[in-house]
């Protein structure tokens, strides 16, 4: 299985975050990636390529063109002002609040587009954002080629970022992305199955009302954790996506028993939906010592993931997301992939 990845992913270093009422080091950092490439190296999972330029047009495709200038003009615009550290917003524009024009001001602007103040923008949150879906898309290639599996080695990850608004350390929606450039490609089916810990709110909004990419999340049940505001049982689509929007929360504490159920039931529809390729999302903070998650899968638990996933028989992408035990990041992700193949 090919892997892509590209050093431009690690420029976005963000110093600190807001977690519990304290600035406190952030867990989305480089050597998540470097751990990861490590390990797919040393595992020899298959040959590390280095992403392709799509240029802008396949980013349109799922963001807003506002939303795009904005995140690259960021920087620019934070450091006129006088700034100097990572940026975090301050005002969010919530419910009875008019929706305004975005503001002028840097500040508003910042909370228009965000979705939660626990995401660093940095100066290189662009630069490294656009490599990570330029990552996924050339992943995608693969499978257009006829590879029967990729790797894209996603980072900052992406599955939280909707089509005008960042947060959960996701910009750029790189599942997403690759997902609609396979689809105007002529794959006619795509599927999106997000096992990251965190509910995949912004995948599920940008194809909430279509039928042509089916989006499953398995998750910490949002009524207890990040992001809170969606991925409820309830929530299967809208529109001409009815019945095609499936959610799994599960309960804070969840270990491969009841993982495992969910994953079935996700396994079965994937079976009756049939896609013409399977996206995965691929978090690793359902991992026992993820440091800002309560589940309790062990690493063993990824290899019987990629072993069930590759039952399926679908041409599948593997997009990463979230994963913040950095130590065991490399061997739990590899465990899939080698899962997976085996
Ligand atoms: C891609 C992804 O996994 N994003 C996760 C975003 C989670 N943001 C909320 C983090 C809150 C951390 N609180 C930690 C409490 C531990 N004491
Ligand atoms: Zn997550």
């Amino acid at each position: 299985m090919k892997t892509v990845f590209s050093l431009a992913q690690l420029a976005h270093a963000p110093e600190l975050e807001i977690s519990d009422g304290q600035l406190t080091p952030a867990v989305e950092i480089p050597s998540r990636a470097e751990i990861v490439r490590d390990e797919v190296i040393r595992r020899r999972i298959g040959p590390l390529w280095t992403p392709q330029d799509f240029g802008r047009a396949p980013l349109e495709r799922v963001h807003t063109p506002d939303y795009l200038d904005f995140l690259e003009g960021f920087w620019g615009r934070w450091t006129e002002a006088g700034r100097t550290r990572d940026a975090f917003p301050y005002v969010l524009p919530v419910r009875q609040l008019r929706p305004t024009p975005t503001p002028l001001a840097i500040d508003g602007a910042l909370g228009r587009y965000a979705f939660d103040t626990g995401t660093p923008l940095t100066a290189h949150t662009w630069e490294a954002a656009t490599a990570s879906a330029n990552t996924a898309l050339t992943a995608a290639r693969f499978l257009r080629e006829g590879d029967r599996a990729a790797f894209a080695l996603c980072r900052p990850p992406g599955h939280h970022a909707a089509a005008d608004y960042y947060g959960g350390y996701c910009f750029l929606n790189n599942a997403a992305i690759a997902a609609q450039w396979l689809r105007d490609q002529g794959t006619a089916r795509v599927a999106i199955l997000d096992i990251d810990y965190h509910h995949g709110n912004g995948t599920q909004s940008i194809f909430y009302d279509r039928s042509d990419v089916m989006v499953l999340n398995i998750h910490a049940d949002p009524r207890q954790d990040y992001p809170f505001f969606l991925g409820h049982a309830d929530e299967t689509g809208e529109k001409a996506g009815t019945g095609y929007t499936h959610n799994w929360p599960l309960p804070l504490g969840t270990d491969w028993t009841g993982y495992a159920a969910a994953l079935e039931e996700a396994c079965r529809w994937l079976g009756v939906y049939s896609p013409d390729v399977l996206i995965v999302s691929l978090g690793l903070d359902t991992y026992e010592a993820d440091p800002i998650s309560k589940f309790r899968l062990v690493s063993d638990d990824y290899l019987r993931i990629g072993a069930r996933l590759a039952r399926l028989g679908k041409p599948t992408l593997f997009v990463l997301e979230g994963g913040y035990a950095v130590d065991a990041l490399g061997l739990n992700c590899v465990n899939v992939l080698e899962g997976f193949l085996a």
